[in-house]
């Protein structure tokens, strides 16, 4: 009779406790998750390796196969740096990866120059990712395109422009959206190179320190934006869990009213029966078997 079945309990459950570690996320002061999206081998780890001044590699491992196959996170100077597993190389991390990107407050897409504009699985990749953020503007202003490798570019000033002018007409195509992309070229190799020589020229020349200045100055707006995400979802939910409580209150009632209804017959039966076995010695069997059949067949 009652409908609180398992599976509408567990989601019940499931609504509080999303409920409940949006609470917390909203009340607690936690670091800006900065996550590398992008292809395996595109130099995402590298990258955070060079962000997070991690120059012999040794925060996040690096590869020339696909070697980060899981979420590995490493928190900063206010800065969450998230790696994630590359993109198109089996289902599962490409489910890894859509889940780290929800939580994510600035995306570093990561894109190897050297491959030319992007690809049918990062195009794929990217058109649903940006529904997260609500729409694609948001998504943008979140997002930061980066052409990583460029140290391994021929004729590289001409190259980059040529490969970022074509990136920039794919975004155009992809979101729609007015909003001017953030694209920009960097070499973490370069960077590295340079930290260890102490070579400003390389460092400058490796564009990473560009690159923290946008992060930096993206971070104000950005946090605004991942208020409101918080709040949108927290709306959602608290509404999905009221609606749930009225469900649950209505079927109550019903259940209640069942009941009460069963009861006055069950007592009426009760006061028929009683009445019969009163009667039982005043009349014959045939009277009282009547009785008995007219007591339940109604
Ligand atoms: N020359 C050069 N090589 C780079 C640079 N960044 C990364 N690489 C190389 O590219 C390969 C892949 O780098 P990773 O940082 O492991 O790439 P990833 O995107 O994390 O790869 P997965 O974890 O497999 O998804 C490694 O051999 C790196 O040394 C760079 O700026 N310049
Ligand atoms: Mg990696």
């Amino acid at each position: 009779m009652c409908k609180l079945t398992p599976k509408k309990y567990n989601e019940y459950k499931e609504d509080m406790e999303e409920l409940y570690s949006l609470f917390e996320k909203h009340n607690s002061n936690s670091s800006f998750r900065v996550t590398c999206l992008g292809i395996y081998n595109s130099g995402k780890s590298s990258l955070l390796n060079a962000l997070s001044e991690s120059y012999d590699n040794s925060y996040f491992k690096v590869a020339d196969i696909r070697e980060t196959k899981e979420i590995k996170a490493i928190d900063i100077d206010g800065f969450c740096y998230v790696d994630t597993p590359g993109l198109n190389a089996t289902e599962s991390d490409d489910k890894t990866t859509y889940e780290a990107a929800k939580e994510s407050d600035i995306n570093l897409f990561v894109h190897n120059i050297n491959t030319g504009d992007f690809n049918q699985p990062e195009r794929e990749f990217l058109e649903p990712c940006a529904l997260n953020w609500g729409d694609n503007e948001r998504f943008l202003q979140s997002t930061i395109f980066v052409l990583s490798r460029q140290d391994e570019v021929d004729d590289e000033e001409r190259q980059i422009q040529i490969v970022k002018e074509k990136i920039q007409e794919q975004i155009k195509s992809i979101f729609g959206a007015t909003t001017q992309p953030y694209i920009i070229s960097v070499s973490a190799k370069t960077y590295c190179r340079g930290k260890e020589k102490g070579s400003s020229q390389l460092i400058e020349k490796s564009n990473i320190p560009e690159l923290q200045e946008l992060i930096l100055s993206m971070k104000e707006e950005i946090a605004k934006i991942r208020g409101q995400r918080i709040e949108k979802k927290h709306r959602t939910i608290c509404e999905k869990i009221e609606r749930r409580i009225q469900a649950l209150q209505k079927e109550r009632q019903k259940i209640i009213k069942e009941k009460e209804t069963m009861q006055r017959k069950m007592d009426e039966h009760i006061r028929l029966i009683n009445e019969t076995l009163q009667t039982f010695n005043e009349r014959n069997f045939a009277d009282v078997y009547q009785m008995y059949n007219w007591i339940f067949r109604n």
